[in-house]
């Protein structure tokens, strides 16, 4: 059980702190306290925003003390509410973005240092710099930061071929709930002292402790890239594509992004100045990205010689290739910007699933059909990452009903049949959003009784008097 801040503790850290560290004005705490979606609202006690991991340190050691509830934030663009505070307004809100600085980057190492606070698409712009590159990317670049992509094991557009971001962490500092500082902020690509407490704090949501700093895997920069923009009639032909161009190209496919007719609808239709990528409509819409490194040939032309002869055997409909960055952006913004389309669109039920890759084409036709008759009048939005398997699932409420009540009455019927339906096919509840408050309860539901028992150890280990982020990821016992 944590406790409220007495006057002793907000005192204490009002000093550590000061003005710039410390606030309790509602109106500077207003935008941090809800989740960007805006379905989830918290309160807190007060907003901290350290400077430093010895003042993140000093932090939590005296919440540890006083056993008040920490609740760590980056870019607050959390999907599940993970980083929004409960409504109790008990916990101290932990912001990390003061602290973003690029520690270094080494063009040796082919590693960044980078603080918790630094946003993703400045982590980009840094790397550029030094001629390489940091390949995680998703729509909320210009806001998620790394701190809450390293806690969530973000994932994004580039998995396919980079990976999650387990896969780019090398090193953490981290403040572990006890106050104690963990520095392993190697460079060392191989490191085998047993347990990993690196991979144990990727995806823990705060639960685990404050990530404040990370050692990031960097690749070379991209010399040049063939962005496509894909019509096709059906998912299965999708993956066929996929496939054959992994098959010709080696490994310079990145990005396999689907998205079917209504949501490009949506995208068009809520985004300001997008436009159709193609003369007709499609069933299915596919956007590829391929990347050759510096001195490399440029991979425009085989991918489309090859999309042209796809097109020739009726594999697909019709493909443009971008012949300018321009273009290739413009294609790209019609991907990116789906969740804030989706957003002005209405309430959602949201799902994050994944199945393997083979199961996604059956899977988005099944579904949208299994869910569209079982609960009439809603609309499927599904669409995403399927060259990795991830599909967001989305459901919005029937024409005419006010969304937020549907949502709040049918909701849990609606995510328990879509969490039944991949579980049934060998999939997940969470493939890159993780679970924060808005999964907990199907979380519980569906996880069974050896994760749920391994991940109540851990957590008693690391945290035994619960003050890290409370009430996200970790089902009570
Ligand atoms: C994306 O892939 C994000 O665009 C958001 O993960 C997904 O809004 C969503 O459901
Ligand atoms: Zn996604």
């Amino acid at each position: 059980m944590t406790c409220a801040p007495d006057a002793t503790i907000l005192a204490a850290l009002d000093r550590r702190l000061g003005p710039k560290g410390f606030t309790r004005d509602p109106q500077t705490m207003a935008p941090w306290l809800s989740d960007w979606r805006g379905r989830v609202h918290g309160r807190a006690a007060a907003l901290l925003s350290p400077a430093t991991v010895e003042e993140v340190q000093a932090i939590v050691t005296l919440a540890a003390e006083h056993r008040v509830a920490i609740v760590p934030q980056g870019g607050n663009s959390s999907m599940v509410a993970g980083a929004t505070p409960p409504a109790d307004g008990q916990a101290l809100l932990l912001s990390l973005r003061r602290m973003n600085a690029i520690r270094s980057l080494s063009r040796e190492d082919n590693v960044a240092v980078a603080e918790a606070g630094v946003i993703l698409s400045d982590l980009h712009d840094a790397a550029a710099g030094i001629g390489r590159r940091f390949p995680l990317s998703l729509g909320a670049k210009g806001s998620a930061r790394i701190g809450g992509l390293i806690s969530t094991n973000a994932g994004g557009t580039q998995v396919l071929r980079f990976g999650t971001m387990r896969a780019l962490v090398v090193g953490i500092e981290a403040v572990l709930p006890s106050g104690e500082r963990f520095d392993g902020l190697s460079a060392l690509r191989k490191d085998n002292r047993g347990y990993d407490l690196r991979q144990l704090l990727i995806g823990a949501e705060g639960t685990l402790g404050v990530v404040t700093a990370a050692s990031l895997r960097l690749v070379p920069a991209v010399g040049a890239r063939a962005v496509a923009w894909v019509g096709l009639s059906d998912p299965h032909k999708a993956l066929t594509l996929l496939r054959r161009l992994e098959a010709a190209t080696g490994d310079a496919i990145e990005s396999f992004e689907a998205m079917p007719a209504n949501v490009l609808a949506m995208v068009l239709q809520h985004i300001p100045g997008t436009r159709a990528p193609l003369a007709g409509l499609h069933a299915w819409n596919i956007l590829i990205e391929a990347t050759a490194p510096v001195g490399a040939p440029d991979p425009v032309e085989a991918i489309t010689a090859l999309l042209g002869d796809a097109a020739g055997e009726g594999l697909i409909e019709d493909a443009t290739v971008a012949t300018s960055e321009a273009q290739a952006e413009a294609l790209w913004k019609l991907r990116d910007s789906i969740a804030e389309a989706e957003r002005n669109a209405g309430p959602a039920a949201k799902h994050d699933v994944a199945v393997p890759v083979s199961v996604v084409p059956d899977f988005l036709v099944d579904a949208r059909a299994a869910v569209e008759s079982r609960f009439a009048g809603t609309t499927v939005v599904g669409f995403g990452h399927l060259g990795d398997g991830n599909i967001h699932f989305n459901v919005m409420a029937p024409a005419g009903v006010d969304g937020k009540a549907w949502l709040a009455s049918e909701g849990p019927s609606v995510n328990a049949f879509v969490h039944d339906f991949v579980g049934a096919r060998g999939g997940t509840l969470s493939a890159e959003h993780g679970i924060g408050q808005l999964k907990l309860a199907e979380f519980a539901r569906t996880a069974g009784p050896v994760r749920l028992h391994v991940l109540h150890a851990i957590k008693q280990a690391l945290d035994p008097l619960g003050i890290m982020n409370p009430g996200k990821l970790v089902p009570p016992a």
